[in-house]
Formats: structure tokens, C-alpha cells, sequence
């Protein structure tokens, strides 16, 4: 009995199936976590989402891309590789099913008692985990209660930097963005999504690499995605970066929790 937690598939959904099948996955002895950005950009998109929806063992916190079919389910519009979802005969199970993944998971391992922390993009330095867990249901019930809404105002790079008295739109765009869209971020913890390569630069710094009084427990895992140029490295065990650019022809990976050890097939 065992827990995985998944990189980002973005359609590469055959990969996924091998990835399980080197795992020995057993739907009614292990679970799954995926770091999000189940669609997109690969070709296996729709088979990929009926799955999970299929696999209900099967967890997933929301990655950019999932939004981005989110907003385009809402407004019944196709575009690229997300047009097989759109126009699929499923469609609004699917709206529904994802309007209804969390931003934010916590799993405890009982036995060694570490806890993972997983969000497709990070938790800032500037928010504990359970604050970041707190601001995660935040905007999941906004997202809820009026997806259109908050889907047609959720793009845009600003404001950049978090402050507790944003309200409304912003203050939910500032939440998605720092946990589904971060890489870089400087000491004030804004935001740098202009850089999606793996080199620091000015004053912007990895967002891991800032000292958060919850990122010295010993015990806290951070595990994430979306960061397919970092290919997994962070220098620090306890940050986890699982995106190892399946989709870009390279891997696909699982890290079990339990004993931290990787498994992962080639594209
Ligand atoms: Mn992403």
C-alpha cells in the first residue's frame, strides 16, 4: 500500500499508463497524487481526464493548464489540443469534475510522520503551509460559487506581489498565480512569470530558495510541477519538483512517499 505523487502529463497519457504499470499500481491498494496540468500540449488530453474522473483513488491539485480548460469549457471554446475536451461528449461532467479539484493537498505519511505538501507551482515563502492551504480554499469556493467569473478575470501578471488587504479578483488572481504559476520570486515575494527557464536573474531567486521558518521542519516535503525547465532540481531534498518534461520527449515521473524514492519511464 503505497502513495505516488505524479508530475505533470499534459496528455501524455500512454506515458501515464506505463508509468503505473512500472509501479505495479493497484487502484484499490495505492493512491495517486498529481502535481496538476493533467491536458494540454500532448495528445492524449481527453483519455487522460477520463481516466481520473474513472479512477476516483486518483487525486490532482489544479495547474495552469487546468484552469486554462477550465476558462475555455466555461465560454465553449476549443483551442489547440484542448479542442478534443471542449467539443467531447462529456464535456460538462468534465467542468464539473475540475471545478472541483482543490489548488492544495496535505498527505501524511503515519509512519515516518513527513508530511507533503503538494501545489502545482510552490508555496511562497511569505505563506506558511497552512496559510497557503487557508488561501487555496479561498479561491476554490470563489471558483465555485461563480466560475465564470472568476475564470474571465483570473488572467493577467498583476498585481505581482501579495499583500493581505487585495480583495476580489485581484487577491484571487494573486493566489492562483502564486500557486499554479511561480517560479522566481524576489525577497518582497513578487512575482517574476516572464522567466520559465531554469537561471535566476536581478534579484529574482527560485522560490524555494528563501528561508520560510516552515521550510526548515524537517518533516515538510514540498512537492510540485509546472517547472519543466528545472527538471527536478532544487539542491534540497525537500523540495520535490516532479515536472521532468514528459511532454517535451524526456520523463515521466512518481516519487512514493513513503520511502521518497523516484520511479519514472521515458517519454
Ligand atoms: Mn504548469
Amino acid at each position: 500500500m503505497s502513495t505516488y505523487a505524479v508530475g505533470d502529463v499534459h496528455g501524455c497519457y500512454s506515458q501515464f499508463l506505463r508509468l503505473l504499470d512500472k509501479i505495479d499500481y493497484s487502484p484499490s491498494m495505492d493512491k495517486i497524487i498529481l502535481t496538476g496540468d493533467l491536458v494540454n500540449r500532448g495528445n492524449e488530453s481527453l483519455a487522460m481526464i477520463n481516466f481520473c474522473m474513472n479512477n476516483p483513488e486518483i487525486k490532482t491539485v489544479l495547474g495552469n493548464h487546468d484552469l486554462y480548460l477550465l476558462y475555455l469549457l466555461s465560454i465553449n471554446k476549443g483551442k489547440g489540443k484542448l479542442k478534443q475536451i471542449v467539443n467531447a461528449k462529456n464535456n460538462k461532467k468534465i467542468y464539473k469534475w475540475l471545478l472541483g479539484r482543490p489548488l492544495f493537498l496535505k498527505e501524511k505519511d503515519f509512519i515516518s510522520g513527513n508530511t507533503f505538501f503538494i501545489t502545482h507551482a510552490g508555496i511562497p515563502e511569505i505563506w506558511s503551509p497552512s496559510k497557503a492551504g487557508k488561501l487555496a480554499k479561498e479561491a476554490s469556493n470563489a471558483l465555485k460559487q461563480n466560475p465564470k467569473k472568476f475564470l474571465e478575470s483570473m488572467w493577467g501578471d498583476h498585481p505581482r506581489t501579495w499583500n493581505e488587504s487585495l480583495a476580489g479578483s485581484d487577491r484571487n488572481r494573486m493566489i492562483v498565480n502564486y500557486l499554479t504559476r511561480m517560479r522566481f520570486i524576489n525577497q518582497a515575494a513578487t512575482l517574476d512569470l516572464k522567466n520559465a527557464s531554469a537561471d535566476s536573474s536581478d534579484n529574482f531567486r527560485p522560490w524555494f530558495k528563501y528561508s520560510n521558518k516552515s521550510y526548515q521542519d524537517k518533516q515538510y516535503y514540498y512537492i510540485f510541477g509546472h517547472w519543466a525547465a528545472l527538471n527536478g532540481r532544487t539542491q534540497n531534498k525537500h523540495f520535490i519538483g516532479l515536472d521532468t518534461g514528459c511532454v517535451w520527449k524526456e520523463k515521466l515521473t512518481a516519487l512514493r512517499l513513503e520511502d521518497l524514492r523516484k520511479f519514472s519511464v521515458k517519454y
